[in-house]
């Protein structure tokens, strides 16, 4: 039997996964938020999890991570991609492993272009996509190193080419949708259904999106793991 919660911190609009095992009642969570480190902690307590893995689907621009601290809460090992300068974090992902807890198997793909060091997490019949696929939307490719050409390459390719029925959670929706699935992004989501690679790029330069208001305080302060000796906000 496993166990999936979706939390949602109003702020920054942010979805962090809960996943849990309840063989060996191990759980992994996804993208966790800074101040909420009490409400996870109790919530692993309440179901019973041992922690074993704090996921990063990036260094986020607009919030400030929980890993730093839950990962000395729980002992849990915090992982995130090679390529996103944090060297804090105890497993660099290559972009192609695989992750185990209990009797469950995460398939991590490296899914770069919102930022390069983009990863989402297959786990089952869902796919954690971060920022690279929003519902409806995409990450945005104007700065932390994005790539919209690498972005339409991740996302057709890899996440679009997933079975069309797999859901579908990303790391935000501002307009209070849960999830997704990979048939309905493709007919719908209208950054990418019938844009070419060109017209993709395109459209990613003309958005003039105003930057995040935590985007100078969250980067460096993710690239330490959302450590508060380091970066109190
Ligand atoms: N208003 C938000 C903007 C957040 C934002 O720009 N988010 C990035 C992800 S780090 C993004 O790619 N958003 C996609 C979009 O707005 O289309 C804030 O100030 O934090
Ligand atoms: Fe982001």
């Amino acid at each position: 039997m496993v166990y999936f919660r979706q939390l949602f911190d109003t702020v920054s609009s942010t979805y962090t996964y809960l996943l849990g095992e309840r063989e060996t009642n191990t759980a992994v969570l996804i993208d966790p938020v800074r101040g909420y480190d009490d409400l996870y902690k109790q919530l692993l307590v309440d179901e019973r999890f041992s922690l074993r893995y704090l996921l990063e689907t990036h260094v986020h621009a607009d919030h400030i991570t929980g890993a730093s601290a839950l990962r000395a809460a729980t002992g849990a090992k915090t992982a995130i991609s090679k390529f996103c300068g944090a060297v804090c974090a105890d497993i660099q992902l290559q972009g192609d492993e695989e992750l185990s807890f209990g009797n469950e198997r995460i398939r991590v793909i490296a899914t770069p272009g919102h930022t390069p060091g983009s990863v989402s997490y297959l786990w089952r019949d869902r796919v954690f996509t971060g920022d690279a696929l929003l519902i409806g939307g995409c990450g945005r490719t104007d700065f932390q190193g994005g790539d919209a050409g690498m972005l339409y390459d991740s996302i057709t390719q890899k996440l679009l080419a997933l079975p069309d029925e797999t859901l579908i959670y990303p790391a935000h929706d501002y307009n209070h949708r849960h999830v997704s699935c990979v048939a309905q992004e493709r007919e719908t989501n209208p950054r990418l259904a019938g844009k070419s690679r060109d017209e993709f790029i395109a459209l990613m330069s003309e958005l003039n999106l105003p930057q995040p208001r935590l985007l100078d305080l969250a980067v460096p302060a993710n690239q330490h793991c959302g450590d508060e000796a380091t970066h109190a906000s």
